[in-house]
């Protein structure tokens, strides 16, 4: 799993694997049920950026989430090419944002980083969480 710090990378991780103690601020590469969580700072400094290539080594595939109220593209385009796996989107925080238009315009920031299929979903609420499990839980899709 990567995206900017805030973006609800820790939370989407325990609500996949139904954690619901133990919430901190990432400071290192964990794993959470079946996901490899990663502090947003790998991905927003340059010297920690490899640290996110080696990781994705061992992953089967990435996870690239960006924030539904975090209108800025904040991934770089096409990102997904570097990793060598499959690359799927999840717009987070979709229960904070009513207008159509933010949350299709991080739909589009989201395919420009080069994943797909991209997910709507709210920790908070459960939306869009099942709609995801089913989709990495087969093994054709990755
Ligand atoms: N309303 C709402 N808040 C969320 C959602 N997901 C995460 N948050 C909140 O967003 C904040 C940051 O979430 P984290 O899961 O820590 O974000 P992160 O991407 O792991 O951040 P770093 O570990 O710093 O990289 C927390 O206060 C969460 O409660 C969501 O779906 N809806
Ligand atoms: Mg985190």
């Amino acid at each position: 799993m990567i995206g900017k710090s805030g973006c609800g990378k820790t939370t989407l991780a325990m609500a996949l694997a139904k954690v619901t103690e133990g919430y901190h601020k990432t400071q290192s590469v964990e794993i959470i049920g079946d996901c490899i969580d990663t502090p947003g700072e790998y991905l927003e400094r340059k010297p920690f950026f490899k640290a996110l290539t080696v990781t994705a080594m061992d992953c089967d595939c990435i996870l690239i989430l960006l924030d539904a109220t975090d209108a800025q593209i904040s991934i770089p385009p096409m990102i997904a090419g570097i990793f060598g796996r499959p690359v799927i989107g999840a717009v987070t925080k979709v229960d904070l944002v009513t207008d159509d238009k933010l949350l299709s315009e991080a739909v589009d920031n989201l395919r420009m980083s080069g994943a797909q299929p991209i997910f709507k979903v709210s920790s908070k609420t459960g939306e869009g969480i099942d709609k995801l499990k089913e989709y990495l839980s087969e093994p054709t899709a990755l």
